[in-house]
């Protein structure tokens, strides 16, 4: 049973239920696109879910059956980029994708209908995809004067690889679930009365194992990708756990009771 969170939220609702945390795109209107309001509630929603220490999964999806986003609200992006209710020039798309990447919690895309243009970029950087049948998935940026030349070209070519990558961003074809599955983009393809309840399943079996053991998965999947940056995140995790260690503990417990730490009683395994 969902508890609704999203008050205080105008493009985005906000769900919590058994360790799940769900984030809708609201703006069915326009096949959820999102204006510089939808990223910058998503990146608020997504950041309670990373600290909320009952959630261990985040699932991103669009409101209703027709699409899960549909990329930059194109009527509001004026001459230099997408414009906020202000007039001030900005999006931050990209900022959301990053953190999509850097959250240690597994985050699933739950796909009906058109995943689109930077809406695809964002199911591309979620940990894994459960498409409906209706689910189309494609990029349209060359076409509307448009491209994401980071996660939306290196990530995807990383996945259905390079041939497949150009295909997708020259030609603006459009596919269908199971040639996404087909091509490794998703994970898998249920019929849309099912979508949320297979879901729902997967998460649960997530949320059934370890998650310092899933963290640590998640950042070596990205250090894999992510250069300097991802190599950050699995170090941050390796730290973390050293924390977690006598031996971490016995520099801390040194330098705060004033003495000289005794390293010697750990081990040097070969
Ligand atoms: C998504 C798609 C294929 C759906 O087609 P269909 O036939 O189901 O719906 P329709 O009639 O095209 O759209 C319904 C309403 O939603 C609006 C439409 O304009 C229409 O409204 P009215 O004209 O009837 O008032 N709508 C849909 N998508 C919109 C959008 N992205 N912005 C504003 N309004 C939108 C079809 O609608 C479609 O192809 N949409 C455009 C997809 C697109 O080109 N997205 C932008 C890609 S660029 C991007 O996202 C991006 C990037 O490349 C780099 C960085 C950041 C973002």
């Amino acid at each position: 049973q969902w508890q609704d969170h999203s008050s205080g939220y105008e493009d985005i609702c906000y769900h919590k239920a058994e360790g799940i945390a769900k984030i809708t795109i609201n703006r069915p209107e326009v096949r959820n696109a999102f204006r510089p309001r939808t990223v910058m509630e998503m990146q608020q929603a997504l950041a309670d879910a990373r600290f909320d220490a009952q959630i261990g999964v985040v699932i991103l999806t669009g409101q209703g059956d027709l699409a899960f986003c549909s990329g930059g609200d194109q009527k509001v992006r004026g001459d230099s980029g997408y414009k906020d209710e202000s007039g001030t020039h900005h999006l931050n798309v990209l900022d959301l994708q990053r953190q999509i990447r850097s959250c240690p919690k597994p985050v699933i895309a739950m796909v009906a209908g058109y995943a689109i243009g930077g809406g695809h970029v964002l199911h591309l950087v979620c940990d894994l995809t459960i498409a409906a049948d209706n689910a189309r998935f494609g990029q349209t940026g060359p076409r509307v004067g448009s491209f994401d030349g980071g996660f939306g070209a290196s990530f995807m070519a990383s996945i259905v690889g390079q041939k497949k990558a150009r295909e997708i961003w020259y030609l603006c074809r459009q596919y269908d679930a199971q040639q996404a599955l087909d091509m490794g983009l998703i994970n898998t393809v249920v019929p849309l009365s099912d979508l949320e309840k297979e879901t729902v399943d997967w998460s649960r079996r997530i949320l059934e194992h370890s998650p310092l053991a899933l963290r640590a998965l998640k950042s070596a999947f990205n250090a894999g990708v992510d250069g300097q940056a991802g190599i950050q995140e699995l170090a941050g995790n390796a730290t973390l756990m050293f924390y977690m260690t006598e031996e971490g503990q016995e520099g801390r417990n040194a330098y705060v009771e004033k003495r000289n730490p005794d390293f010697n009683r750990f081990t040097r395994n070969p």
